[in-house]
């Protein structure tokens, strides 16, 4: 007979419904697994994208959330890189550090958990979550949005015991996102010319990411002029509101830039914007990086000339960030004073209130919210 821990969640019952808090059922952790109490996370984007039904992993019920921090309250069988009170980060992109992926040298995706994440199962098929005994799936791996969640122990790095964990759960995904588009896939050099498209976490991280590389001209992209202060204490140099001109934004940033940039990155998940965001880029060398997340069945386009002539196209992971053996190091540089956390926490709540956290987003008027426990 199974012992469920019960634990407060917000469970996500259909596409475009407010996400209801309630009492559901969580299964102890299994071979594998780690239970992790949560503490705090961030809402993202792609929270919302899901929750519009535009995923096509999207699975109904579940409970979502990716931008977590918490505190490890058990491990299952076989588990021994974590430890009971271990601080950890769930990661929605897992590292094994075994599989063909992970071994390569060349990407931070994993495929150890993959592909039952994108059904919104644990590696074995099965669910943790239930209520009233029928299966609520997982989300990413993480289900950050109850206060316990069960994942895989791939999909989990241990952290600084003394880092906050209500500021470094914006590490789970936004900030870490943006800053390594930028400093490891793009790898945007001193002098470097940068464009930025989308001014919310991932887009505000993305010019910390330049400012850090030390970029000479960082340009600002948003069609919401309440975002550029933000932008600019951050470090953007230049600042462009596509509804203020009446030819093609990628002309626009061409002209002010003597050709182009050398990188551009798209954080909304337009993808005419992606196309602007690879037009804008230099011939010869630019390199435009997809980060934003377009609606299923959506497609790029550009003329194959764009690409002919030199410029490429890239798209970023949580930012090619390796979780396990990299957030470490991220954490270090933000205890050092690097990069600030709470330049991006615009508003906290309990988990009560969640759904003001998605009408915030969708209002333009947050940047992060972070749920407390
Ligand atoms: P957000 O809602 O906080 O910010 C989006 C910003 O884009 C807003 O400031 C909005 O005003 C701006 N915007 C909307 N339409 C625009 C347009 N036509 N032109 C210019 N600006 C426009 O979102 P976020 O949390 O920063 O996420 C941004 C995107 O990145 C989403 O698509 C999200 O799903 C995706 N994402 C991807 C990864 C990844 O690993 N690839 C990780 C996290 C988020
Ligand atoms: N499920 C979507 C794809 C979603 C997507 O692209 N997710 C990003 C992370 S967004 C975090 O806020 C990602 O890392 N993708 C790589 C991966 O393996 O999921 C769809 O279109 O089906
Ligand atoms: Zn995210």
């Amino acid at each position: 007979m199974t012992q469920f821990i019960k634990t407060r969640a917000a469970v996500a019952y259909a596409p475009n419904q407010p996400l209801v808090i309630e009492e559901i059922d969580l299964m102890p952790p299994q071979a594998g697994e780690v239970l992790v109490r949560i503490v705090a996370t961030g809402v993202c984007h792609t929270d919302a994208y899901t929750l519009s039904g535009q995923d096509s992993e999207g699975v109904f019920p579940c409970v979502l959330g990716h931008e977590g921090a918490g505190i490890v309250e058990a491990v299952g069988e076989g588990v021994t890189d974590f430890a009971v009170g271990d601080h950890v980060i769930p990661l929605y992109t897992a590292e094994c550090k075994q599989c063909k992926f992970c071994t390569s040298g060349k990407t931070n995706l994993c495929s150890s958990v993959r592909a039952t994440q994108g059904k919104g199962l644990m590696p074995d098929g099965t669910t943790r979550f239930y209520k009233d005994g029928k299966p609520i799936y997982h989300y990413m791996g993480t289900s950050t949005f109850s206060e316990y969640t069960v994942v895989s122990q791939y999909s989990l790095a241990k952290i600084q015991d003394d880092a906050p964990l209500e500021e470094v759960c914006l590490l789970g995904c936004g900030v870490t996102t943006g800053i390594g588009a930028v400093t490891k896939t793009a790898k945007v050099k001193a002098g470097d010319t940068v464009a930025v498209f989308g001014l919310g976490g991932i887009g505000l991280a993305a010019i910390i990411g330049a400012r850090m590389s030390k970029a000479s001209r960082i340009i600002a992209v948003d069609i919401n002029p309440d975002k550029f202060a933000k932008a600019k204490e951050l470090g953007a140099t230049d600042f462009v509101n596509p509804k203020d001109y009446d030819k093609p934004i990628q002309d626009v940033i061409i002209e002010m830039t003597d050709g182009g940039v050398d990188f551009s990155f798209e954080c909304v998940g337009n993808v005419d914007l992606m196309r602007a965001a690879l037009e804008c880029c230099h011939k010869g060398w630019g390199e435009s990086v997809i980060i934003g997340v377009a609606p299923a069945g959506a497609e790029i386009k550009t003329r194959p000339f764009q690409l002919v002539t030199g410029r490429v196209w890239r798209g970023s992971a949580f930012g090619g960030y390796k979780g396990r053996s990299e957030l470490p190091d991220l954490i270090d540089q933000y205890q050092h004073g690097e990069f600030k956390l709470s330049d991006f926490i615009t508003h906290t709540m309990p988990l009560e209130d969640i759904n003001n956290a998605f009408d915030l987003m969708h209002e333009g008027k947050s940047i992060r919210t972070v749920i407390h426990f």
